[in-house]
């Protein structure tokens, strides 16, 4: 997503990031079914079931757990994100808590495994692109089985005719092209879930899942750019720098700019957000004075984390939430080019 697309509440389709680990396969959606398995009443549902079934739209945000992966100093061997990985759709679905209740969980089941139709070879292992997910983040109110992306059927590379929503989580668990739910007595050790996504410093150490997404804030980036070096250039005086800030781990409570190169911060004017899991807009006004400046944001939110001005790196390269700093130039009244 063009950074700028941060001035819109909702991510147009087209603009929205994309980040596919194999092919996009090319579904038919009249046949394409979701199949429940290990359930006590194994189900199978047609997209015409699913949209028959409870429907909820809403807007919500994630990123790709690598979003600013790139700006680690050892740049991990990955999908080189700057900071472009991340969009808020207005998703529609269908709870998938009623779809399970349905199904009839079986007893002792601890996670649910989420499978797509995409297959790839990773980590030298061929396999489908699927991830785990424990039955009580699972059953949450807000997870979907998502149909359609801004009012129209789902696209093809954001995962249609179906894939799973889980709010707050990072992108990878929003399983793309879904085909079908398995339920799990023995906890899950495939590829997405054990070897990739965790966050490790020492490659023999397990590390920690990569789970909810980090506090985070973003700016559009002020004034204009230069072509092709895209360094921007703001006319001096009065201008009004804006944002977004989001968390999947407690409600966005603060975001501060600094004008000075993070010196000094001050608060940010902070708009209510459009769903619970969609991000806030923020503005902060600003008087620009000639010269070379850095202007920067961070987001607190409820639990009292604050963005760091760098953060811990891992070998995979997630979960990088420091604050977002932008160079500008700032200019006296821009100079005329006449057109002769
Ligand atoms: N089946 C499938 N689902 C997938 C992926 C994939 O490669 N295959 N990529 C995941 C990752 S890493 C991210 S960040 C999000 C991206 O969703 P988007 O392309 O709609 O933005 O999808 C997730 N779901
Ligand atoms: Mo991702």
């Amino acid at each position: 997503m063009p950074l700028e697309a941060l001035r819109a509440d909702i991510t147009p389709a087209g603009l929205h990031y994309v980040l596919i680990h194999y092919d996009v396969p090319f579904l038919d959606e009249s046949t394409h079914a979701l199949s429940l398995e290990g359930f006590d009443r194994p189900l199978s549902l047609t997209l015409d079931e699913l949209r028959s079934r409870p429907s909820v739209t809403m807007p919500a945000t994630f990123e790709c757990a690598g979003n600013g992966r790139a700006l680690f100093d050892a740049r991990p061997f990955s999908q080189p994100w700057l900071l472009e990985a991340v969009g808020t759709a207005e998703w529609s679905g269908t709870p998938l808590a009623g779809v399970l209740h349905d199904a009839g969980v079986p007893g002792g089941t601890g996670e649910l495994l989420f499978t797509g139709v995409d297959r790839g070879v990773e980590g030298g292992e061929e396999q489908s692109y699927e991830r785990a997910l424990s039955l009580e983040e699972a059953m949450r109110d807000e997870v979907l089985l998502v149909y359609a992306m801004n009012g129209r059927a789902l696209p093809p590379q954001h995962g249609g005719p179906l894939r799973l929503l889980v709010p707050g989580w990072y992108g990878m668990t929003n399983v793309k092209w879904l085909a079908r739910i398995t339920a799990l007595s023995a906890p899950y050790e495939g590829y997405q879930n054990a070897v990739a996504y965790r966050l490790r410093t020492d490659p023999d150490e397990r590390g920690e899942p990569v789970s909810r997404m980090r506090v985070r804030s973003l700016m559009a980036p002020p004034g204009i750019p230069t072509f092709p070096e895209r360094e921007r250039v703001v006319p001096s005086g009065q201008t009004t720098l804006e944002g977004r800030a989001w968390s999947g781990t407690a409600p966005i409570e603060r975001v501060e700019v600094s004008v000075d190169g993070c010196e000094r911060w001050a608060d940010a004017a902070l708009e209510p957000a459009p769903s619970p899991y969609a991000w806030h807009r923020w503005t902060f006004d600003w008087t620009a004075t000639p010269g070379i400046h850095e202007v920067a944001c961070r987001a607190t939110d409820a639990d009292g984390v604050t963005q760091p001005l760098e953060a811990e790196p891992n070998l995979g390269g997630y979960a990088n939430n420091a604050v977002h700093r932008v160079r500008v130039s700032v200019t006296d009244r821009p100079r005329r080019i006449s057109a002769s």
